[in-house]
């Protein structure tokens, strides 16, 4: 593939209800969606990145400015082109590995649109529909809390993962437990606890938690295998897990017992696949986590979720969880399912109407042809 050039577009979706977490609530989705053009196909990438530095350093403007600056430029002259070549050029750059995926992720649907072969089929996948699970931010009240996962249960969901933070853990974990019963259930920290916490936490191990997510810091790793060992919930890494080689270690010294894999975070979805891979050699389970993406990045993340070793429901909601219109054709939950996209790459393509009408900003950072030839 010879690569054109590449249109980096910032979006704005309003979330459906406000999205609260340890760091922050969120009531709009601001992303940015690449689009590569190629002489064969085009190919789309989501930016997992939010609008501020707050789940990671990375954040939509900055993400913007280093695919502009330097990860796009990166791409002239890459003889023979393809999704595999994407890391090695863009490896002297460090981080932004959400910016990296997003362009990975578009050269990969982009190579797979030319060849006709879906993204569930390129990564491996087993499964025609996943299951899904949903995760609920922190609400105002407990009485609010109740009623959202009473509404998430009766749409389907098979699973139900709260966001806590101190203040709002044991009671809110309890409550839902209580009225709702042997549901499946875990909870997310999003890094809002200290090694000094384990104590506190250890009052989490009643409820028959799943797992408790990223309660410490993302460098934490000796720290969570302290606190690993001080509770009976299985601990997840969600934030830590940064690389297949951030997951040999975590499990390695015991700091998890579960993954959440989110493409962005980690590079992309071949990082993504290494890892699941790397996990399953060790018989940890994982799961596909969310970055609250639109249809496209969801499209992706589905054919993750349906690798072998993703024994867990994922936060791979549906579209009407998040967002009023989806701007590709709707992901609708049957049976606490989503269907797999089967078509060429990642199987949708946005809405040009909706699409445009959430547009805030569009880029068009050109690839002058290389001097390798391909
Ligand atoms: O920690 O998993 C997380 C959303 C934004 C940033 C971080 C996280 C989340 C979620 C929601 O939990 C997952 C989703 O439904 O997309
Ligand atoms: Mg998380």
């Amino acid at each position: 593939m010879k690569l054109s050039g590449v249109e980096i577009r910032t979006v704005e979706l309003p979330l459906v209800s406000p999205f609260r977490t340890s760091f922050g609530t969120e009531t709009v989705r601001e992303a940015l969606l690449v689009r590569v053009v190629t002489d064969e196909a085009e190919g789309w990438g989501e930016c997992g990145a939010g609008t501020a530095p707050l789940y990671s350093s990375e954040y939509t403007h900055a993400a913007a400015d280093v695919l502009t600056r330097f990860l796009v430029p990166a791409l002239a002259g890459v003889p023979g082109l393809d999704a595999h070549r994407v890391a090695p050029a863009l490896a002297p750059f460090k981080g932004h590995r959400m910016a990296k995926a997003a362009l990975e992720t578009a050269v990969l649907d982009a190579d797979l649109r030319v060849r006709g072969v879906s993204f569930g089929h390129a990564l491996g996948a087993v499964r025609e529909t996943v299951p899904c699970g949903v995760s609920v931010g922190i609400t105002e009240s407990i009485p609010a809390l109740l009623d959202a996962v009473a509404g998430y249960l009766d749409a389907g969901y098979l699973r139900i993962k709260l966001k806590i933070e101190p203040g709002w853990d044991v009671e809110p974990v309890r409550a839902v437990r209580e009225r709702f019963g042997d549901i499946l259930l875990q909870a997310d920290a999003n890094t809002a606890y200290r090694r000094a916490d384990a104590r506190h936490l250890a009052h989490l191990d009643p409820f028959d938690l799943l797992l408790l997510e990223q309660p410490l810091a993302e460098d934490d790793l000796i720290g969570h295998a302290e606190l690993a060992a001080r509770l009976t919930t299985p601990i997840c890494l969600d934030e830590s897990i940064v690389s297949a080689r951030a997951a040999a270690d975590a499990i390695a010294l015991g700091a998890c017992r579960v993954v959440n894999i989110k493409p962005g975070r980690v590079g992309g979805y071949l990082e993504a696949r290494r890892i699941h891979d790397v996990c399953a050699a060790h018989g940890v389970p994982v799961w596909c986590g969310g970055m609250l993406e639109t249809g496209v990045g969801r499209a992706a993340n589905l054919a993750l979720a349906a690798l072998p070793g993703c024994l867990l429901p994922g936060d791979t909601s549906a579209s009407d969880r998040y967002y009023r219109t989806d701007i590709t054709a709707p992901f609708r939950l049957v049976d606490g399912h989503l269907a797999v996209p089967t078509g060429p790459g990642i199987g949708v393509t946005p809405i040009p109407d909706v699409l445009e009408a959430v547009t805030t900003a569009t880029k068009w950072v050109p690839v002058p042809a290389g001097c390798h030839p391909s």
